[in-house]
């Protein structure tokens, strides 16, 4: 039995990379189980109901089923972190962010099950939020909340990363200068190339696998 917490994970879940991105930053270690989401082990259905990746579970027992509940978990492994104004506006940002703009995202990453509006559409209401929520504050300073890199970045960058892609030339041509800056700035982040290894997917009775890997 491993003393380690087990983090269920899967690696291009921006959920998961926030999770991975605490682990990472606070420099912990867990044991990685890397899902395959369409078929999901019975195990990781034990610890988390819903079945969604990050999953955390402590040696205590202890399980978490939200990506934001663990990266609060690991800063609070770091005795000098304490909760503060500073992370509460951060918090703020994050959950407008994954109840507004993750289900506008998810609209214009799919507009096959969102036919109410044509793909333009989505893409507009999408950006629409980003000017309002994300350009905005990067007009007055270089990351989301001030000059630093900080939490809120790592866990928004993951979603903007997935709406880039959808159609990297339109991106690359008309999205706010100011948001694609921002964007390549965090993902020049060590974490990006470090925590975003892959792993073999996890099976039961497989030998422990760690993240970070131990070198
Ligand atoms: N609110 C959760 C959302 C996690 C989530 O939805 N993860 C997705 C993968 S990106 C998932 O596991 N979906 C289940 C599935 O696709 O079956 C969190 O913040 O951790």
């Amino acid at each position: 039995m491993s003393n380690s917490p087990i983090l269920y994970s899967f690696r291009r879940c921006p959920y998961a990379m926030r999770a991975r991105w605490a682990i990472w930053h606070c420099q912990l270690s867990v044991e990685i189980r890397e899902v395959v989401l369409r078929d999901k082990p019975t195990a990781l259905w034990a610890v988390s109901p819903k079945g969604t990746v990050p999953a955390l579970c402590l040696p205590d027992g202890q399980v978490m089923t939200e990506s934001l509940e663990i990266m609060l978990w690991a800063l609070g492994q770091d005795h000098t972190w304490h909760p503060s104004d500073l992370a509460a506006k951060q918090m703020a940002l994050i959950l407008q962010h994954d109840t507004k703009f993750k289900p506008l995202l998810d609209a214009y990453k799919y507009p096959e099950r969102h036919l109410a509006l044509s793909h333009q559409q989505h893409q507009e209401n999408a950006m629409y939020w980003l000017e309002t929520n994300i350009c905005n504050r990067l007009a007055a300073h270089t990351y989301l909340i001030d000059a630093e890199f900080r939490l809120s970045d790592a866990a928004i960058a993951p979603f903007i990363r997935q709406f880039a892609a959808v159609d990297r030339a339109w991106f690359v041509e008309h999205a706010n200068p100011l948001l694609q800056q921002w964007l390549a700035r965090v993902l020049q982040d060590d974490f990006f190339a470090a925590g975003m290894q892959k792993y073999p997917r996890w099976q039961a009775g497989d030998a422990p696998r760690y993240f970070p890997a131990k070198q």
